[in-house]
């Protein structure tokens, strides 16, 4: 229900549109099916609670490319326009989001604990190229065995080693950290992969795999996804 006058309402204070309103969030996303880059700064604002809105451009078509340069001159989704500003690589994108809220609790409070998830998410962003290049994200496919090659089985062990590790020590929330964090947004891509490619998983893995794939916000980018047209190949 939108309130007149409230906060966020049309012509309301701050309200998108009305004088010195704050500008928009605009992120622009690949097929939700398949990108998993996508996926991650998605989960990252969704978490936050704040309005945002969703762009696809569709990959792998002759016109993709021009449609890419014209949001991001890097040439790649996800990236974020915020007014005048624009904002690309997931990683960067899911800082960003945590500088505007930090009420949200994007990296964990504690030190300590924000060093381990800083580490675990970069360990994601710059490796596991095997299991990513064997087993490529598929949110409605269902692949029994692809993939399953010794480099892409060895980096699925060291990510059950990462979550093993992180929800020992966690207390009071199903996630990484407990609540949510970017490296849940980081780590939920490869949730879904061992689904699609049912990769032998442990209690705690399994455990995981169940909270990333129930949350709200992955469940309305899944559904979003049937409506995407099917990529041959992918
Ligand atoms: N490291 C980048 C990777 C982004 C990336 O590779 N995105 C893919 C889609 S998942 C892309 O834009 N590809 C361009 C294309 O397919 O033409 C990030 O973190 O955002």
């Amino acid at each position: 229900m939108i309130v007149p006058g409230a906060p966020g309402a049309p012509g309301a204070p701050g309200a998108p549109g009305a004088p010195g309103a704050a500008p928009e969030l605009v992120l622009h996303v690949g097929n939700r099916r398949y990108s998993s880059w996508s996926l991650r700064p998605y989960l990252a604002l969704a978490a936050t609670g704040a309005p945002f809105r969703t762009e696809v451009i569709l990959l792998d078509r002759p016109e993709t490319r021009r449609e890419l340069l014209a949001v991001n001159p890097a040439g790649r989704v996800p990236v974020l326009h915020h007014g005048p500003l624009v904002v690309h690589d997931a990683l960067a994108i899911c800082e960003y989001v945590h500088e505007l809220f930090p009420a949200a609790g994007l990296w964990p409070a504690d030190r300590a604990d924000r060093a381990r998830a800083r580490a675990i998410t970069a360990e994601m962003h710059a490796g596991f190229a095997a299991l990513r290049g064997a087993m490529s994200m598929d949110l409605l496919g269902h692949r029994p065995g692809h993939g399953h090659t010794p480099e892409a089985l060895a980096d699925a062990r060291r990510v059950l080693e990462v979550w093993r590790d992180a929800r020992a020590r966690a207390a009071g929330g199903p996630f990484l950290f407990g609540t949510f964090t970017i490296a849940d947004a980081f780590y939920a891509p490869v949730a879904t992969r061992f689904l699609t490619y049912d990769v032998p998983l442990d209690e705690v893995g399994r455990a995981y795999v169940a909270a990333v794939t129930a949350l709200p916000a992955f469940v309305a980018w899944r559904e979003a996804a049937r409506a995407e047209p099917e990529l041959p190949g992918h």
